[in-house]
């Protein structure tokens, strides 16, 4: 049982209390509990065993919770959500994913006018039915229908790092089917795309029938799509798709080259293929009938004239073409990575004390990390003031005479105005290390307006860093609007790096802006954005984007040794 899984029920029960109108305390219990088992670093499973006295070690979780746990890790459901799920009015839960959608208005859309999904909330909004409901009105109408025009219709994608649990609990249970000699994931996952439509799982068994039997009886299965001797197609209960293939050692790679993707680059490459009179399919190259490679992916590669090529390189944008010429990136990777830059701290929203945040980074491996508070205009998370920054300053030194290998740099992540002024004084930003800005608000101004206040807080003296550059949220809100080329050489004339946020629902700047922000000579940093100790293991999704765009370890401030990033810091203001 993934964590993953627990906290996908324990969130739909805080989203139909919240629809039913339940105690708020009740709700945030729920919400508190599916973040406190997503977080924890090993499966809330392993927890269960014994008397139930270490789950309620975790913090929130009591005597009931515990309970509750327990029951979802023992029976796969939780009986108190069924029964909320049958009084609540159908479809209310999706349109809660429409962001400006809270539960009265899902309850009012679903109770008034019936909408039970959200192709049912855009056809009553183009048909001018919204406006009219109490507490909507024309704007909200119309804000409604950008959001829905931002997705793509009917896309369903789940995040990679959720994807994730799923895939490696799955592949954990394939391994230990006696007769599996290999067992990966391919697909976009494997090419480390943020969001996946389904998992590709590729098995190397003697007995097909068999592991596929093992594989449709995996216990979190809802539904068989299909089921054979080579392969088999599942729907797990979080809505996941997975897809096995079985294939044996001689047509390994070469399934697995195929399987990865993407489409696009398959095609390229097989017409690169045909090039050389070879016909390439998911069980082999072949010349005529004669199998000249299969069982190991770089000899598919080499067959077709052409080094290994990195999966998250292959979506046929240049990649073939920089292999013929020896021009493939060398790209960075997660061991590259020094320090982590932007993290939060119990002093404003953050989870784990400074100290906390610290050990976690030091033992794992860390040269030097950043805390990032929020400045004051973030007061709903508690944003720390100015003098606020000047007693952390304190303990932050305090700390650094206590710490051995790591670095504390005292940092702050400032919000940008609407007019493009920071939230902080030039005093407090010229005390601190390193100073990140960003837009958390009026994310919807018009391009023009946009780019102007974000080109006058880049140019401010002071900035080291913009934050998560155009503030969109994976499957939530568009990000801003701004003219990008011209954000990026901005940044780069005054010495600003971008960030890659690691967070799985922000993942910003993306792999296409990441490979457009080297390309104009921007640095990037990679960095978790930790709201909590567990968080700081975020890097690898912010790794994965950055390899996405391409960027090798020297585009990364952050894998630098601290005296070196120091360096670069200096050298801009
Ligand atoms: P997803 O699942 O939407 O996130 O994206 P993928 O890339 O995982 O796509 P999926 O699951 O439909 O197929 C997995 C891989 O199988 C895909 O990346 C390439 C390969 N593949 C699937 N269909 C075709 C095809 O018609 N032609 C070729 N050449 N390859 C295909
Ligand atoms: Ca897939
Ligand atoms: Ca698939
Ligand atoms: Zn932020």
């Amino acid at each position: 049982m993934e964590n993953a899984e627990v906290a996908r029920l324990f969130r739909e029960m805080a989203e139909l209390l919240e629809i039913e109108g339940a105690n708020a305390f009740r709700v945030r219990a729920y919400r508190n509990a599916a973040r406190v088992v997503e977080e924890h670093a090993e499966p809330v499973a392993s927890l269960v065993e014994g008397d139930g006295r270490r789950l309620q070690e975790l913090p929130g979780i009591g005597a009931d919770l515990a309970g509750k746990i327990e029951e979802i890790v023992r029976t796969g459901s939780l009986a108190a959500l069924s029964e909320v799920r049958r009084k609540a009015p159908k479809g209310a839960v999706e349109l809660m994913r429409v962001p400006g959608i809270g539960p009265s208005r899902a309850r009012t859309l679903a109770g008034t006018l019936g909408i039970r999904s959200v192709a049912g909330l855009a056809r009553a909004a183009k048909a001018g039915k919204i406006r009219a409901l109490p507490g909507f009105g024309a704007a909200s109408e119309r804000k409604i229908l950008a959001e829905l025009g931002a997705r793509t219709a009917g896309e369903r994608r789940i995040s990679r790092a959720v994807a994730a649990q799923y895939g490696e609990s799955v592949l954990e249970y394939l391994r230990a089917f006696e007769g599996v000699t290999r067992a990966d994931i391919a697909g976009s996952f494997r090419r480390g795309r943020e969001t996946v439509g389904d998992l590709d799982i590729l098995v190397e068994c003697a007995d097909g029938q068999a592991v596929s039997d093992r594989f449709v009886a995996f216990p979190e299965v809802r539904e068989v799509l299909a089921h054979g001797a080579t392969r088999a197609s599942v729907v797990l209960r979080s809505g996941l798709q997975i897809d096995l293939r079985v294939l044996d050692a001689k047509s390994y790679g070469a399934g697995l080259y195929y399987f990865t993707g993407s489409k696009a680059h398959n095609i390229a490459v097989r017409r690169l293929g045909q090039k050389r009179g070879l016909k390439l399919n998911e069980y082999g190259v072949f010349r005529g009938t004669r199998q000249i490679a299969g069982a190991r992916e770089q000899d598919v590669f080499r067959a077709v004239g052409l080094p290994w090529i990195p999966p998250e390189l292959r979506e046929d944008r240049g990649e073939i073409e920089a292999a013929l010429h020896h021009g493939l990136p060398d790209l960075v990777t997660l061991d590259d990575i020094r320090g982590d830059l932007q993290m939060h701290s119990t002093d404003s929203d953050g989870r784990g004390s400074l100290e906390e945040m610290a050990e976690t980074a030091e033992a794992m491996g860390y040269a030097y990390i950043a805390v990032t508070d929020h400045g004051p205009m973030m007061r709903m998370v508690r944003g720390l003031d100015d003098a606020g920054f000047r007693r952390q300053r304190k303990k932050i030194d305090r700390l650094n005479a206590k710490l051995r290998k790591l670095t504390v740099l005292a940092g702050a992540e400032v919000d940008i105005h609407p007019d493009g002024t920071l939230d902080l004084t030039d005093d407090t930003l010229a005390g601190l290390d390193i100073v990140f800005v960003a837009l958390h608000a009026r994310l919807d101004l018009a391009p023009e307006k946009q780019t102007e206040r974000v080109l006058r807080a880049l140019t401010h003296p002071h900035v080291d860093v913009f934050a998560h550059p155009t503030g969109r949220l994976i499957n939530g809100r568009r990000g801003a609007q701004v003219d990008f080329d011209r954000v990026v050489k901005a940044a780069v004339d005054h010495g600003v790096m971008l960030e890659v946020d690691a967070q799985p629902e922000r993942l910003d700047l993306d792999d296409t802006a990441v490979r457009s922000a080297i390309g104009l000579g921007a640095t990037i940093v990679i960095d978790t954005d930790a709201h909590s100790p567990n968080e700081l293991r975020f890097m690898r999704w912010g790794v994965d984007q950055a390899r996405r765009g391409w960027a090798e370890k020297k585009n990364v401030a952050n894998t630098r040794p601290l005296s070196r990033f120091l360096k670069l810091l200096h050298a801009s203001r």
